[in-house]
Order: C-alpha cells, then structure tokens, then sequence
C-alpha cells in the first residue's frame, strides 16, 4: 500500500467531528487503498475530549489508519498535509449578532489559512465545513499565496443531499435516480436549490413532481431551512448528515463519483454566470479528474433562478463586505 494521506481535522471532539473521524478512518473519504494518517486540530480546552476519541479510534483497529496526531498547534497541525477539513468554528453565542460572528470566525480562518499556505502541502485541499463556510473559505483563501486558492472549496453537499431526499420522498424514487440537483449561493437560508436541470429516472424533475407550488414553496423552505428544524427537534444541530456530506463532497472531488453530470460545492468564482470573481460560491461543478473540478458551463436560467442566484449572491458580498479588513 502506498504512502498514508494525511488529512487534517479541525474541531476534531466535536459533534461532527464524532462522525466524521471514524468514516475517515474506515476509508470512505478517499477509498479502502489509500491509507491514512489523521491529524487532529483542536482548542487547548479540548484536547483532552479529542484525546479520548483518539484512544476509541485505536479501538476501531481500522487496517487502513496509520497513526493519529493531536494538538493545538497550527504549524504541527497543518504540516504536510494532503487535505484539511475545517470543521471546527465559534458558535453563534447569546446576543452575538451575524457581523459579530463573522467577525469571530474571521479570525480563525486568517490563522488556520495563514497556517495552511505555510505549512500544508503545496497540492493541499481544504474543504470548510464550519459556518459560515463560504465566507470562512473565502477569508483562508485570501491568505493562499503559496498553495492553490482554486483548491479551497466550502461544503453545500448537505444540502445537495436534503434536496435530493426531499425529491425522493415526494416523487416515490429511489434518491439515485435523482441527477443534477444544484445548490447555488451561500450555505444560509439565501440558498437556492435548482430543481430546473434535475432529472428523475431520466425524466425533468419539474414534470415528475408536478407540483410547481410544492417546488417553489416546501421544497425550497424545507431546503434552506432543514437545519433549523433539525435543532428544533434534536435539540442539537445536524453531525452525522453533514459529518456524511462532508465525506461525499471529499470523495466525489477526488475519486469523480457523482450520481449525474455533476455536484454542488461552494469553489472560488471564475466570473461564470455573472457572480462576482473571487466569491466562494456554491455552484455545480463536474469533477474532469481526482482533485480537479470545473464549473458546469451554459445552463440556461429563467428569471426565477436568476433572481434567487442574485439574492444569495447579495448576501455573499455583504459578507465579504463584513470582513472585508481581515482578507489577506
Ligand atoms: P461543535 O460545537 O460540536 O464542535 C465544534 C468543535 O470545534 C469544538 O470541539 C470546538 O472546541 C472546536 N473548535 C472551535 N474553534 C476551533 C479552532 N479555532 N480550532 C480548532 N477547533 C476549534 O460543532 P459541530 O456540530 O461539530 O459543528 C461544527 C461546525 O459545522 C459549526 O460551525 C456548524 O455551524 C457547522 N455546520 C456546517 C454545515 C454545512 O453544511 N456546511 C452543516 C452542519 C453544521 O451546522
């Protein structure tokens, strides 16, 4: 077997964190021949959790993971890394206001940025998970000299996949008869998931359903605001369901596997579509080889999408306007 591929995981004793390592470990991120050696990143109050999770994956005895580091310490960290998942983030506190909140993890992300264009890498791959995670990949990004900032993408498959199962459920279908579903824009409420180009079992998703009220009503709240919801009902946010998007959005990028033409991830814009260059925007993407994506060119919108694709847009850019000080 060849070289472990080390992979680098903020916010390692969290609750995503919890599901996400065991499946890293057990080979589903990047396959049962590519051994792995785990990297842990965590604030110095959790080391001691994430020590503990160290020691249960010990117990797991995967043939495929290699060895496991922990510690609080960027350069240590982030050395050498293949692939940095950014997981970890500061929570939205009491009275804490969106601005402030940007502000909060802005900070973060220049330190883990900085650290990962000086130490991961040069081929490094990052992936932000933690929110707001367009806006956080866009700030690590703008502190990528060295490494590649086309290389840091942020994660909307989750809502890729709620899209998906919405879909499903509604329709009676199996989820991979379900192809090209899009998300555009930002990883918040402003989303928009674009049922226009989706098919099913080879069908126009919009003919199958047949319910263009549904479409543009539940489905698309249920979308944006699924993981209100689910911390309504669990008390907690979403873990497994993103700790699993988290693998698919890795996984499809460097093994190419998607169920249609292509996948949503949140990748630096070229200008396509008219979004503002530089914007860390959730677009479909078809993956052309391991670790190379390109943004799907020429589908058409009707002004529906159009303006849904500039209201998160908008959003976007307030939020880069936000933290406009911290970019590098
Ligand atoms: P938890 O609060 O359970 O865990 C976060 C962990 O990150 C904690 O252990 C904390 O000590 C650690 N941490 C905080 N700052 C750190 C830093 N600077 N360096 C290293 N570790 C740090 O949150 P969890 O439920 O695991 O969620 C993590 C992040 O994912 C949150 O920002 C959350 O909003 C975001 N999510 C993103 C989703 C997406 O689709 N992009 C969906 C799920 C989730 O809401």
């Amino acid at each position: 077997m060849s070289k472990p591929v080390r992979v680098a995981v903020t916010g390692a004793a969290g609750q995503i964190g919890y599901s996400l390592l065991f499946r890293i470990a057990n080979g589903d991120l990047l396959g049962k021949n590519t051994p792995i050696a785990l990297n842990l990143i965590e604030l110095p109050d959790a080391l001691t959790a994430a020590s503990g999770v160290v020691m249960e994956l010990e117990d797991c005895a995967f043939p495929l993971l290699r060895e496991t580091v922990v510690t609080s310490d960027l350069e240590k960290g982030f050395g050498d890394v293949d692939v940095a998942l950014l997981v970890g983030a500061r929570p939205r506190g009491p009275g804490m206001e969106r601005a402030d909140l940007l502000m909060e993890n802005a900070k973060i992300f220049v330190a883990q940025g900085k650290a990962i264009n000086d130490f991961a890498r040069e081929d490094v791959k990052v992936v932000v998970v933690g929110n707001p995670c367009n806006t956080n990949c866009l700030i690590a990004a703008s502190c990528a000299t060295r490494t590649n900032p086309e290389n840091y993408t942020a994660m909307t498959r989750l809502d890729q996949n709620r899209a998906v199962a919405q879909l499903a459920g509604k329709t009676g279908t199996a989820v991979d008869a379900i192809k090209n579903m899009a998300i555009w824009g930002n990883h918040s409420p402003t989303m928009y998931p674009d049922w226009f180009h989706t098919s099913i079992d080879g069908k126009s998703a919009a003919s199958v359903v047949n319910d263009d009220e549904w479409l543009k009503g539940a489905f698309m709240t249920t979308v944006q605001k699924r993981g209100a919801q689910i911390i309504q009902a669990r008390g907690k946010s979403s873990a497994a369901s993103a700790a699993s998007a988290a693998i698919d959005h890795t996984f499809s990028w460097f093994t190419g596997a998607m169920t249609g033409d292509y996948v949503s991830m949140a990748v630096r814009s070229d200008g396509s579509y008219g979004i503002t260059e530089g914007l860390y925007f959730s677009f479909p993407v078809k993956i052309v080889a391991p670790w190379k994506y390109e943004i799907v060119s020429g589908l058409e919108h009707g002004d529906f999408s159009k303006s849904r694709i500039r209201i998160t847009e908008e959003e976007l850019l307030g939020e880069r306007n936000d933290v406009a000080a911290m970019l590098g």
